[in-house]
């Protein structure tokens, strides 16, 4: 593998950083310390991870309503993350976005979206920005596979094409639409496939894998910076936890959710395969937790330390 020591770290942290961040959230949301409501990504880490790894600062990525990942894959700050979660007005967007519509413009992170689907048009128009302001950056909007049913894909997909707009369509079929199995309600052994139908390239690969993420994407952004259009990625993973945290599960076994677990752990993954080949050490990997898990701890301190935003600030920031 050709990878610097440093990128297999970076990879590395970014994704024990989303685990240990989720079952923190996790934790505290079912303790009362967290308002609304919360979407896990646990067991879709590598995606967020190999995505973002390609992506500068000033590209920009649009999210979904299962966000944390995302956000801190693009590089937010880890206090204003937590702080945005607990309400607080120390958080990105000063505790008025929460969980679902956690934003961080600072590092190209346009937002988590409570509405399935809603991110297809704002990826498309910042990608369109980009074109007009004669950039090389690019856009890349994550959604679900459910999500691909929605007219907003299919809108977006095909004005991308005609105009060869720098945008990645970044498919997390994590085999769930909410209590929804996905290929009941899907058309196409693999969403990829739809890809045809706007003439752009459309590739299936194993969102469980950081690499090959990585790699699939470098290349969909070099195409995209050099003014090739968009590509459709589809990440084959599996969603780990329920829909929402609270959710009674009532539509599949644990034993399904565990064997799956135990197969295609993206960070036993990468880990089996960084040991086995004598990249880095047990001992790396160990000081790469103990940092992350320091700092989230000082996280949700920070945020439990915050004040909560005053009531005059209730109309500030709807409208630039
Ligand atoms: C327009 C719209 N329709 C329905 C919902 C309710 N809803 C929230 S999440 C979800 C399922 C989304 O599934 P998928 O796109 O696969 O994302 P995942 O939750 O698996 O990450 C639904 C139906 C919504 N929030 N917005
Ligand atoms: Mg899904």
């Amino acid at each position: 593998m050709d990878y610097t020591r440093e990128q297999l770290l970076d990879f590395y942290e970014t994704m024990v950083k989303i685990r240990f961040f989720e079952e923190k959230v996790e934790k505290l949301f079912l303790a009362g310390e967290i308002p609304g409501f919360v979407h896990l990504y646990i067991g879709e880490e590598a995606i967020a991870t190999g995505v973002c790894a390609n992506l500068r600062k000033d590209d920009y990525i649009e999210s979904t309503h299962r966000g944390h990942g995302h956000t801190l894959a693009k590089g937010a700050d880890l206090n204003g993350a937590m702080a945005e979660i607990f309400g607080k007005s120390t958080g990105l967007c000063k505790g008025k976005g929460g969980s679902m519509h956690i934003a961080d413009f600072k590092v190209g992170m346009l937002g988590a979206n409570g509405v399935v689907g809603g991110g297809f048009n704002l990826a498309v128009g910042a990608a369109l920005a980009n074109k007009m302001k004669g950039t090389d950056n690019v856009a890349v909007v994550f959604f679900g596979d459910g999500a691909s049913n929605r007219g907003t894909f299919h809108e977006a997909a095909n004005l991308a094409s005609v105009w060869k707009l720098p945008v990645i369509f970044l498919n997390e079929n994590n085999e769930w639409a909410s209590t929804t199995p996905t290929h009941t309600l899907t058309s196409v052994k693999n969403i990829s496939d739809r890809a045809v139908g706007y003439d752009m390239p459309g590739i299936t690969i194993d969102g469980n894998d950081v690499f090959k993420v990585y790699e699939t994407v470098k290349g969909a952004v070099e195409r995209a910076r050099q003014g090739g259009g968009p590509t459709l990625i589809e990440c084959k993973t599996y969603r780990i936890k329920g829909h929402f945290v609270g959710d009674p599960e009532m539509y599949r076994t644990k034993e399904e959710v565990n064997s799956r677990f135990e197969k295609n752990d993206p960070i036993k993954n990468f880990e089996k395969k960084v040991l086995s080949q004598g990249l880095l050490t047990k001992s790396d990997l160990n000081q790469v937790e103990q940092k992350v898990l320091k700092a989230i701890e000082e996280a949700v301190e920070f945020a439990r330390q915050s004040p909560y935003p005053e009531p005059s600030e209730l109309y500030t920031d709807l409208y630039v």
